[in-house]
């Protein structure tokens, strides 16, 4: 294979990253803009370095010809979750999906590795339309905790400076703080009823917010300027006392009144 070849033969797994980023921060949103609570946090994605690509090729002595077939993580996405439990409901998720076949999969929660490494992987095929015509290649992609996140970069920075020679000192300390990783993982799981409630009241006060202000506005344009300034006041007062309840009602208030003056306008 011919090194000027490269950025031919890796823009696929780009596309491929870029439609699945698109993709899983869209499921995200979804769930978000349903004033649910949404087992994705964070989406982000890579396609390997090509020094990577050929050290990889080396370690595992794989054919330089034969690299697009056998090496699997070329093209990576990595899903954060706040809570264990939703890296298994993303991986539901994932298995119920037609636009992509589960090729395998490893569940390195239940079985962690030696180095105290946790995360799910999944590699699946997926479909990218490319000038040359269909292409359908392998993806990674990785699901873990926002902690088991912070571990694995911190890890990973760490292989990278002492290659082979991780002192024996730094290697228990890693394994110490995986463990505590671990503990603190089942801690979060112990509050993730209270936190996921008290992330549901934010994310719905946001969207009600953000609906009374585009009412507000829409009002500017069709109401008497006095009125308008009456309601706008209204809702500053009603923000101030932080009452959920209360800032329903005046948004449901100010949803007929907006509606009102729509079907004026329509007459
Ligand atoms: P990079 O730089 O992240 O791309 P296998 O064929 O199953 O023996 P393979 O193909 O390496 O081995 O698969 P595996 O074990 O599922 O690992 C794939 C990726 O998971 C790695 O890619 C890492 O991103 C991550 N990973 C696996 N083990 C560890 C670990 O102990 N620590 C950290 N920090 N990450 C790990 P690369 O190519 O190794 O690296």
């Amino acid at each position: 294979m011919k090194i000027q070849l490269w950025r031919e033969i890796l823009e696929p797994y780009a596309l491929a990253v870029e439609e699945l980023q698109v993709k899983f921060n869209h499921i995200m949103m979804a769930y978000r803009r349903a004033g649910q609570y949404s087992p994705i946090e964070q989406v982000t994605g890579r396609v390997k370095r090509i020094s990577s690509i050929l050290e990889k090729a080396q370690r595992k002595g794989i054919d330089i010809d034969n690299i697009s077939g056998k090496i699997e993580d070329i093209a990576g996405v990595r899903i954060i979750c706040q809570f264990v439990e939703d890296i298994y409901k993303v991986v539901e998720l994932i298995k119920k999906r037609k636009d992509m076949t589960i090729k395998s999969e490893k569940d390195y929660i239940a079985c962690k590795k030696d180095s105290g490494y946790r995360s799910y992987h999944i590699i699946v095929r997926y479909s990218v339309e490319t000038v040359n015509g269909p292409m359908t290649i392998p993806v990674e992609i990785q699901i873990r905790t926002l902690a088991m996140n912070f571990w694995a970069t911190v890890e990973h920075s760490l292989q990278y400076k002492y290659k082979e020679n991780m002192p024996e000192r730094v290697r228990e300390r890693l394994h110490k703080s995986a463990e505590a990783i671990i503990v603190l993982d089942q801690e979060m799981s112990s509050v993730r009823d209270e936190i996921m409630d008290a992330q549901n009241s934010f994310h719905i006060k946001a969207m009600m917010i953000s609906d009374i202000l585009n009412n507000i506005q829409n009002l500017y344009k069709v109401a008497n300027k006095r009125e308008v300034i009456k309601i706008q006041d209204e809702f500053f007062r009603i923000y101030k006392t932080e009452d959920l309840e209360q800032l329903e009602r005046f948004s449901k208030e100010l949803d007929i009144i907006a509606e009102g003056y729509q079907a004026q306008s329509l007459r």
